[in-house]
């Protein structure tokens, strides 16, 4: 096994479970009750986009109210005392990483708390409601602003910084994702395929789970503590 000095982690909804941040998928998770089609989209936001809105200004309005879990703060210090490259790649659109004190972390799948203007192309720290159609606050103009979350059929952000990440790294770890959604469920494979070693942490055998070299089954507030002990010891 090679010496690993560079580190890609990729976090799913589960890191943030424990904090009281819904989940996706399953019987409790945020599609209950939407269809995707409905609010992850596009084509939704055209359709209807005070319900879109609504959904968003709701899950905006709950971040308030939750706190980083071990998970995160374990994760924190990880990329405070490890020496070599690090990146979180997450595709949570809360904030908990950055409140636990991380630092080198990266949000493929947008964040709540930023607001895209349409009409200027801006982005600006958002915390207040989108759906009362406020001014941007970089243009003027108003009821332009969306939430700055990647929809289904749309980009994600920074492809090219963690494709680069991906082909450096020496261990690339996936934490509370059901790796149902693409790009992100395919990097285990880019980075086993450059040589890395592969571990995933979740509740529940992921989808891809059968990529990995290591699965380790339970809750992220009780793994990833115990497993970055183990890096860092
Ligand atoms: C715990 C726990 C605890 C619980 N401890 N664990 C056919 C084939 C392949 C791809 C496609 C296809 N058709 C369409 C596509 C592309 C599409 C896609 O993947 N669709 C799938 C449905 C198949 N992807 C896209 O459109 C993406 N863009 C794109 O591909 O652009 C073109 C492109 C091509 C090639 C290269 C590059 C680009 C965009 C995807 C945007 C995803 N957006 C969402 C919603 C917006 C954000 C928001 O509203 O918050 O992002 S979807 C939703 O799923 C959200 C999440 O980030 C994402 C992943 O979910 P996640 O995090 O895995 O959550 P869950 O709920 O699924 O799983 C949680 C897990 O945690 C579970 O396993 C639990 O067991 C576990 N858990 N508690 C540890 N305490």
């Amino acid at each position: 096994m090679r010496e690993i000095r560079n580190i890609v982690i990729l976090t799913g909804a589960g890191i943030s479970a424990e904090s009281g941040v819904a989940t996706f998928r399953g019987p409790d998770g945020l599609w209950e009750g939407h269809r995707v089609e409905d609010v992850a989209t596009p084509e939704a936001f055209t359709r209807d986009p005070g319900l879109v809105q609504a959904f968003y200004d709701a899950r905006r309005a709950k971040l308030k109210g939750v706190e980083p879990n071990a998970a995160h703060r374990a994760l924190a210090r990880l990329d405070a005392e490890w020496p070599g490259d690090l990146l979180i790649v997450t595709q949570n659109v809360d904030d908990l990483h950055e409140r636990a004190g991380a630092e080198r972390v990266l949000h493929m799948h947008g964040e709540l708390r930023s607001a895209w203007c349409l009409a200027c192309d801006g982005r600006s720290r958002w915390e207040a409601p989108l759906g009362d159609g406020p001014a941007c606050p970089a243009c003027g103009a108003q009821g332009r602003m969306r939430p700055d979350i990647v929809w289904f059929g749309e980009m994600p952000y920074e492809m090219d910084r963690i494709e680069a990440a991906l082909v450096e790294a020496d261990l690339f770890v996936s934490i509370g994702t059901s790796g149902a959604v693409y790009p992100a469920a395919g990097y285990v494979q880019t980075a086993r395929y450059r040589g890395a070693q592969t571990l995933e942490m979740n509740l529940e055998p992921s989808q891809g789970s059968y990529f990995f070299h290591e699965s380790r089954i339970g809750r992220a507030g009780d793994l990833v503590p115990a497993w970055v002990e183990e890096m860092l010891g």
